[in-house]
């Protein structure tokens, strides 16, 4: 497992907040996902070997959010 910071542009309000959080969740080897309103962020804990850091930015693109970067 690995435990990685992902940049989320859009988020406004804590709809957004549970609409990252579910569209990440639903991703093959997602475990769990928190995402901060203030901070723009959401927190993954995956399984590498089933899901990758380009399928986040994907999936949150396609819920109509920007995915800025990874902190690592
Ligand atoms: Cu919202």
């Amino acid at each position: 497992m690995k435990t990685t910071v992902l940049n989320i542009e859009g988020m406004g309000c804590s709809g957004c907040v549970n609409t990252i959080e579910n569209t990440l969740t639903a991703l093959p080897g997602v475990k769990t996902v928190i995402a901060n309103l203030e901070k723009g962020i959401a927190e993954v804990d995956f399984d590498e070997q089933e899901v990758k850091e380009e399928d986040f930015k994907k999936a949150v693109e396609e819920a109509g959010y920007t995915m800025t970067g990874i902190q690592g």
